[in-house]
């Protein structure tokens, strides 16, 4: 951008000392459908008069600009931006802002906002029309408070809401795991909707052709939109245990990964075990890689896929747990997202396990 602004610059201080470049100026504000006629060499606002510095030629110009209307500087900009200049756009636009007065960082301001503008009109993400990949570049490449437009729902849940874990004293003996209370701030138990979070990523339950679903999937698809399934489709599936990634299309996460939890019939085995805990470390692992720090999980298999939830909550936080001993730094918070009552029980009661508090007096007396 500091190369480009300073090549306007140095377009404008030509534009009033040399004849050459008006002709190439006047072409410009014609294919923007602008008629400047006074903007001739011979003219006696520029030719015939000649500006004694760079400055003059920009203000005469201006001041004659102000007889345009908004509508009509609005229209030019507008078919700049169709790339109707090809190469010579920006140049285009910058002669015709000094034309009209407009001040250079806004000339270059309108560039930028311009381009977005352009592609803002052609996301629609309630349908499956137009490109995935250049709806999802565009999303990923927009600040937060901008992506809100985008949001199906009005309704978000900000990350600074949610609480992080805090574990109770004396609650939480005899512990799976040490004490670590740097791990305490990156943990939260969230009841509510997943698709809500806006956070960096939301991991969706999904099954083994990524197309959707009933239970979360289907919930994630809803909000997410139609572009959702389409790249999807470009996936080509998932295995058990494997996690893909996509964008959040309509959600408030910039992305979902998808992952495949077992089908449990009967008793647990150790397969259905190793595949669950597969789920939880290859999302994280999924999410790390693209540099998604927040994640948010659902209770993986418990629903339609038959997993007890009373033992794939111990899957799952061992899982995390030993995520975030080896990899604490890639990540600043993971939420575990339960939407039933029994799930939050769950959770409440074996979090002090796998992220316990400061043992007490007494339990420290118990072991002298
Ligand atoms: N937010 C958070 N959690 C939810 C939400 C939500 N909006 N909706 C449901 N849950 P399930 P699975 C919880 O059945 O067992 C689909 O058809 C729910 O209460 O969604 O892995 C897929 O396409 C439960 O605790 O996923 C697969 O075919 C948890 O999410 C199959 O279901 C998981 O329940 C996957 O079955």
């Amino acid at each position: 951008m500091a190369l480009q602004t300073s090549a306007l610059f140095s377009y404008f201080k030509v534009l009033p000392r040399t004849a050459a470049p008006l002709p190439r100026v006047r072409a410009d504000f014609q294919a923007a459908g602008v008629k400047f006629k006074h903007l001739t060499p011979g003219s006696p606002q520029l030719g015939a008069k000649p500006a004694t510095s760079p400055d003059r030629g920009h203000v005469t110009v201006a001041r004659r600009a102000e007889k345009f209307s908004a509508a009509a500087a609005a229209a030019a900009l507008r078919k700049s931006s169709q790339g109707k200049w090809g190469r010579r756009g920006w140049l285009g636009k910058v002669a015709l802002g000094a034309a009209l007065g407009v001040s250079t960082v806004a000339v270059v301001q309108s560039l930028h906002t311009g381009t977005l503008a352009a592609m803002a009109h052609e996301v629609n993400l309630n349908s499956a029309k137009g490109n995935w990949k250049e709806t999802k570049d565009f999303l990923l490449n927009l600040s937060v408070e901008k992506r809100r437009h985008y949001y199906k729902s009005p309704k978000f849940v900000q990350l600074s809401e949610i609480p992080a874990w805090t574990p109770t004293a004396g609650g939480s003996e005899p512990t799976l795991y040490q004490r670590n209370e740097k791990l305490d701030q990156k943990i939260s138990i969230y009841n509510g909707d997943i698709t809500t979070l806006e956070i960096d990523a939301i991991v969706n339950a999904a099954n083994n052709t990524l197309l959707g679903g009933g239970g979360v999937d289907g919930a994630i698809h809803r909000v997410a939109g139609p572009m959702l399934k389409k790249e999807c489709e470009s996936l080509h599936g998932c295995e058990t245990g494997e996690a893909k990634i996509t964008g959040g299309y309509g959600l408030p996460a910039k992305y979902v990964i998808h992952t495949v939890g077992p089908i449990v019939h009967g008793r647990v085995g150790e397969q259905e075990k190793t595949a669950l805990r597969s789920c939880y470390k290859n999302s994280l692992k999924t999410a790390t890689e693209n540099a998604a720090r927040s994640v948010a999980f659902p209770c993986i298999s418990t629903g339609i896929y038959g997993y007890p939830p009373e033992q794939a909550v111990h899957e799952a936080l061992a899982t995390v747990r030993e995520y975030l001993d080896a990899h604490h730094d890639k990540l600043d918070r993971v939420i575990f997202c339960v939407f039933l009552p029994k799930d939050k029980k769950e959770y409440e009661q074996n979090l002090p396990l796998y992220f316990p508090a400061a043992p007490t007096e007494a339990a420290l007396k118990s072991k002298l």
